[in-house]
């Protein structure tokens, strides 16, 4: 049980969780619509089948937390938390493709190209990448000041950009083929490859969140670091699973021949080193927990539904 955001009662954060993930669908199922035109239709389709699909909607319910935290409504910031939804589907597209990582199965199914080829898939990540800013823009104009929206879709761009997700990939392809030198440990490129490729996003989403919310700069600041370091525990504890599922030799083999697969934690520093790791970040402050006490009192939070809905 944790504190909900807003409210000084404990509340499920499973049931929360499962909640938002509810009105993300519909939300996500509205953005995206068929069309009558066949060419539209072909890549609605895609669409739909990469974004649709039951992802854990980390991104989009940290957005809208990171909204509601801030005294904001979650309604202002749903457009935003299905943009970085969009984002994530682009990535994941991509990530699979033959010239990528060259996956057939994601989630249980079928990937992307293996469906509609690859032609259409590259399309699709294109037009997911399009769908994001514009219905942000378009979905948010009406209660948000331009200065908030455009704010916040530089800090999305920023994230998909040579500042996030594309560094982070070019990095990982690179560390594929990476044969480390004797007293290299490949620590500081593993940490390059996360922060870009899973923390940014993972920031963009509550950063957009604070924004939309109408946070303070100093409450945005507190949501960036915060989502910085969930970024990158969820990445460790990932590789942790990962490895301990694929193989129980991972920690002899730490910091050895990296060259036959991706760099992760378990590879560099060990499974046990990583878990110490993960834990250490469970112990960075909650953001979350201080600004609820400023927030509470503000009068975005305690207005009526047009000053929670409106953000200067
Ligand atoms: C231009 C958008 C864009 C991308 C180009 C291909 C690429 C650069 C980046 C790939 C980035 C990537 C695949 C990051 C992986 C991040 C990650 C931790 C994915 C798993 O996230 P979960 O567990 O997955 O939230 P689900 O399936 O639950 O959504």
């Amino acid at each position: 049980f944790l504190t909900a955001p807003n409210s000084t009662e404990s509340f499920d954060f499973f049931y929360y969780m499962a909640n938002k993930a509810n009105s993300i669908n519909k939300a996500l199922n509205d953005a995206v619509p068929l069309c009558t035109n066949p060419f539209v239709h072909k890549i609605r389709e895609a669409m739909r089948y990469s974004l649709l699909s039951n992802g854990k909607p980390v991104r989009p319910v940290l957005c809208l937390a990171a909204c509601e935290v801030v005294g904001g409504h979650e309604s202002t910031a749903m457009p935003a938390a299905c943009a970085v939804e969009m984002i994530h589907a682009s990535s994941l597209i991509q990530d699979d493709l033959p010239c990528m990582d060259d996956e057939s199965l994601r989630r249980g199914k079928p990937t992307n190209h293996k469906i509609h080829g690859e032609d259409i898939a590259i399309l699709t990540a294109d037009a997911f990448i399009a769908l994001a800013v514009t219905h942000t823009v378009v979905a948010t104009s009406e209660n948000v000041s331009p200065s908030r929206v455009s704010r916040a879709v530089m800090e999305m761009m920023k994230a998909v950009g040579t500042d996030g997700l594309v560094a982070g990939q070019a990095a990982d392809m690179a560390g594929e083929r990476m044969v480390l030198e004797e007293n290299e440990t490949g620590l500081g490129r593993l940490e390059f490859i996360h922060i870009h490729k899973t923390a940014a996003l993972l920031e963009a989403a509550a950063v957009m969140g604070g924004i939309l919310g109408g946070g303070s700069d100093e409450e945005i600041e507190r949501l960036r670091s915060y989502a910085r370091c969930v970024g990158l525990m969820f990445q460790v504890v990932d590789d942790v699973l990962d490895e301990t599922k694929s193989s129980e030799e991972l920690g002899k083999t730490a910091g050895k021949d990296l060259i036959a697969g991706k760099l992760t934690y378990p590879r560099v520093i060990g499974v046990e080193k990583s878990k110490e790791y993960a834990e250490k970040s469970e112990d960075v402050p909650r953001p979350a927990a201080r600004l609820r006490r400023s927030s509470v009192s503000s009068s975005r939070a305690s207005g009526s539904s047009h000053e929670q809905n409106s953000v200067p």
